[in-house]
């Protein structure tokens, strides 16, 4: 992997360029550079930075958002190439996303998204601000093998536990397996709501999926 490029990639996060951003993923994917290695050791290292200077009131509001604008512009070109790797695969499981309610926070979801589909799954995704019943609503009507939930701020967490306690209203838990992730978010969060997974990334939540659906067909059968 070419440093340079990854480095260039963070620092066009940090500046909040997108077309610089763009630039770099098209040029990455032109020489052959995984699409999840641009995004893990290049885009993603420059959001984690920004995080890190926006607590020290080094960055503010608008600066956070153009970043944001650059990942998506980086996203707009990685997407379709990631989707790529699963159009020949049979479906994995169906998955309902979303972030949860009081949480405009996507980007990380999208990406779980993303790599869940080309994986295999059919994802639905609810978008952001998303209450726990309509988790429960939506994998009810769609069949969900999966519910999985981000949050990205301490005080949005808690409602992933609504997620959980919504879907045990509906009568839904035993045939729902519910994966959580986000910043703020640990395993042993996952474990105190009574959620069945938590993944660092999207990678692992590929990982963490698959799990969950080989552990309901276990159940099941
Ligand atoms: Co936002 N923000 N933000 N923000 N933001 C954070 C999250 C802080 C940590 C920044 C900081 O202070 N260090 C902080 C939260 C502090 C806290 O609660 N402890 C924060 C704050 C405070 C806020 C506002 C309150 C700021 C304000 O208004 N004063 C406000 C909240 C608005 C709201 O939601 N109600 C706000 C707004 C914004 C935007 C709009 C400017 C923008 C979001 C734009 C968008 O998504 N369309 C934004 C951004 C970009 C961030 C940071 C910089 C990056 C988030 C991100 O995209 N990361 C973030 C700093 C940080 O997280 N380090 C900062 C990259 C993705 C790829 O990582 O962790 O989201 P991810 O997802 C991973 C992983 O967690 C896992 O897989 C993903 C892919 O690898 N995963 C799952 C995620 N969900 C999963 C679900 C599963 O089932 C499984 C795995």
């Amino acid at each position: 992997m070419a440093n340079d490029t990854l480095s260039a990639m963070r620092q066009s996060i940090i500046d909040g360029a997108p077309d610089t951003a763009s630039t770099l993923a098209q040029q990455a994917i032109a020489c052959g550079m995984a699409p999840i290695d641009a995004i893990n050791h290049g885009y993603v290292v420059g959001m984690h930075d920004v995080g890190e200077q926006f607590a020290r009131g080094q960055m503010f509001l608008p600066d956070m958002m153009a970043s944001a604008e650059a990942m998506r512009a980086a996203m707009a070109v990685l997407d379709p190439e990631l989707r790529k790797l699963g159009t020949e695969r049979p479906k994995s499981g169906v998955v309902v996303l979303g972030t949860t309610k009081g949480d405009i926070h996507e980007i990380g979801k999208v990406l779980v998204g993303t790599l869940l589909t080309a994986h295999g799954f059919q994802v639905h995704d609810l978008g952001v601000d998303v209450p726990g019943e309509k988790f429960a609503a939506q994998a009810r009507e769609l069949k969900a093998d999966i519910v999985g939930v981000s949050a990205l701020l301490t005080t949005t967490m808690r409602n992933q536990k609504g997620v959980v306690e919504a879907l045990e209203n509906a009568g839904l838990r035993s045939r729902v397996k519910i994966m959580v992730g986000g910043a703020p978010v640990t395993r042993r969060w996952a474990e105190e709501i009574g959620a069945d997974g938590y993944a660092k990334d999207a990678v692992s939540a590929v990982a963490l999926a698959q799990q969950l659906m080989q552990q309901k067909l276990q159940t099941v059968s």
